[in-house]
């Protein structure tokens, strides 16, 4: 019984790892590694990022340190079509959502959030230091 609480509590913490992926391994040059949804804290990409990968689901960004500091945003998703970003948690609020880039090969990023971001009913709105959330979808 011990054994099998000791194997669980490891796996959790094997899991958690992984769902937090560090800076850099995120991070390729210039762009948001396959399989992952990427923020960075300034424009044009630069700045302190954030990632992680695609089958996680959903996630609050809050946990990451990155809530309401991303100014860039790039999507990536290996096997879902659709990254969507929410200025609140839980994936609530306005949202924009970005193309995967290995799957569309087009609209999978955006440079500067300030200025209207992405796709979707609220994409005119300024987006900069709001993000709070995201979840894939079309998976
Ligand atoms: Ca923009």
């Amino acid at each position: 019984m011990m054994r099998n609480v000791m194997r669980l509590a490891l796996a959790g913490v094997l899991l958690a790892s992984m769902g937090f992926v560090g800076i850099g391994s995120a991070q390729a040059a210039g762009g948001c590694t396959k399989g992952y949804a990427c923020l960075w804290a300034d424009r044009s990409y630069t700045g302190t990022t954030w990632g992680n990968s695609n089958n996680s689901g959903t996630f609050n960004a809050a946990s990451t340190g990155m809530n309401d500091v991303a100014s860039s945003a790039w999507a990536n998703g290996g096997t879902c079509r659709y990254t969507t970003w929410y200025i609140n948690g839980g994936q609530t609020g306005n949202w924009f959502y970005l193309q995967s880039q290995s799957i569309f090969g087009a609209g999978y990023s955006d440079p500067n959030l300030s200025n209207g971001a992405g796709y979707g009913q609220y994409n005119t709105q300024n987006f900069e230091d709001k993000l709070s959330s995201y979840k894939y979808s079309g998976c």
